[in-house]
């Protein structure tokens, strides 16, 4: 912070605004959590000078020694962590790994079968916003209008008129568990590839208190950021047989350089997640995402799939006559950060949807426990009785204050100068 106030204080004064943000906010979004020092530290690096196109050991510039030990501790960790064959760290995101993953193993215009948006799928999974579906020709099965959940009957049913030559597993919305053996089942029934986008779910996965799909899965994505507490961007874990192919669509195919400070945070967030802590925070993610759930039913709301699973928890508040957007808005003037989100019964278009998504994440890393979700369904529920009511949304916003005031993000001077 010296030398950014030095330098730049507007900048300086933002970050410190933000920092400010987070300490006295509840952060409820699912695909975010707190990042700790160690892995920020990596990213405000020196490696941040360091370019380094192609792999350990065959680069195309000089200088990479130190670049190199930082990319083969970060692979041999990420297979360690996950128990894979292959893994590339270098992809910049998430979307980035899933269009180098269907470039390694597809031909242009190849089909593909993934979930829906709406039904919660990612753009990535070809949505016709996104230019994975101008690149290869997608289907997309949904979740059954009764339960939610995947049918995979459905899934099975869709794949064999469809014929696709991968089939999708993964979710940016979805509060149930994927069944990876029926989706492999289904995807060897029509010679399919199976790929899984575990974005959402890494931290759990890694931490062994949910499934992992990598023993069923020839490819799976991730990003670093969501439950994985660790610095921005995605990584490709594969079959070995899979991995010079993905190694040459990532490089030189579609990224040139990749930041040595993002791999390095990386390497150490793939380390911090083999630690007992790091298992205890995402067992206590899920409760807390249970504990929340139930909660909110008890007050009334209509939570999607009747529960949770793992870290995300999808809130109807359409059923209680109020938009994702309004129920967005309103939370966030009391100072409980969430987004707003499709529900599978939604037949609007965003940004009009009935949903809100919650996810226990950063709550879960910040310290706070199962008696601290009670509280947050008391401020959610009040929030939401009347987004009309300021004395009351007040009230609120001041109760989150006060538990935020006791389980800091970042203790200590850090963002002083
Ligand atoms: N995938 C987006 C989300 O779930 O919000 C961003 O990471």
């Amino acid at each position: 912070m010296h030398y950014l106030e030095q330098d730049d204080p507007e900048i300086a004064e933002l970050v410190r605004r933000e920092a400010e943000r987070i300490e006295t906010t509840l952060n409820l979004i699912a695909a975010e959590s707190h990042t700790p020092h160690s892995v920020m530290a990596a990213l405000g690096s020196v490696f941040n000078e360091k370019t380094i196109e192609g792999y350990p050991g065959r680069r195309f510039h000089a200088g990479c020694i130190h670049a190199d030990a930082v990319e083969e501790l970060a692979v041999s960790r990420a297979r360690a962590l996950f128990g894979a064959e292959y893994a590339n760290v270098q992809p910049h995101s998430g979307t980035s790994a899933n269009l180098a993953v269907y470039f390694s193993l597809l031909k242009t215009a190849d089909r593909v079968l993934a979930m829906s948006l709406p039904h919660g799928g990612h753009l990535s999974h070809g949505h016709s916003a996104s230019i994975t579906s101008r690149c290869f020709e997608f289907a997309h099965y949904p979740v059954d209008p009764e339960t939610e959940r995947i049918d995979y009957d459905r899934v099975r049913q869709i794949a064999e008129t469809f014929h696709p030559r991968m089939i999708v597993a993964g979710a940016s919305a979805y509060p149930r568990l994927i069944d990876y053996d029926r989706m492999a089942e289904i995807a060897a029934g029509v010679g399919a590839y199976l790929m899984a986008d575990m974005a959402h779910i890494a931290g759990l996965v890694a931490a062994d208190v949910i499934p992992s799909p990598v023993p069923r899965c020839d490819v799976v994505t991730f990003t670093c950021y969501k439950t994985l507490m660790g610095g921005r961007g995605g990584v490709i874990l594969a079959k070995g047989a899979h991995g010079d192919s993905i190694d040459r669509t990532i490089f030189p195919g579609s990224q040139g350089t990749s930041p040595v400070n993002a791999i390095a945070a990386k390497a150490v967030t793939f380390r911090r997640a083999m630690a007992p802590d790091f298992r205890r925070i995402q067992a206590q993610t899920i409760a807390n995402a249970q504990h929340l759930a139930a909660g909110l039913h008890a007050r009334g709301f209509r939570i999607v799939t009747g529960g949770t699973e793992n870290h995300q928890v999808i809130v109807d508040v359409g059923a209680r006559g109020l938009s994702g957007d309004l129920a967005e808005k309103t939370l966030e003037r009391v100072g409980i950060i969430a987004n707003r989100n499709t529900i599978p019964s939604d037949a609007v278009t965003p940004p009009s949807v009935s949903g809100v998504r919650l996810g226990t994440g950063a709550l879960a890393a910040r310290g706070m426990g199962i008696t601290e979700m009670g509280r947050v369904a008391d401020m959610i529920a009040a929030a939401l009785m009347d987004p009309e009511d300021r004395q009351r949304l007040e009230s609120v916003a001041s109760n989150g204050r006060r538990l935020c005031a006791g389980f800091p993000v970042y203790p200590g001077e850090r963002y002083d100068t």
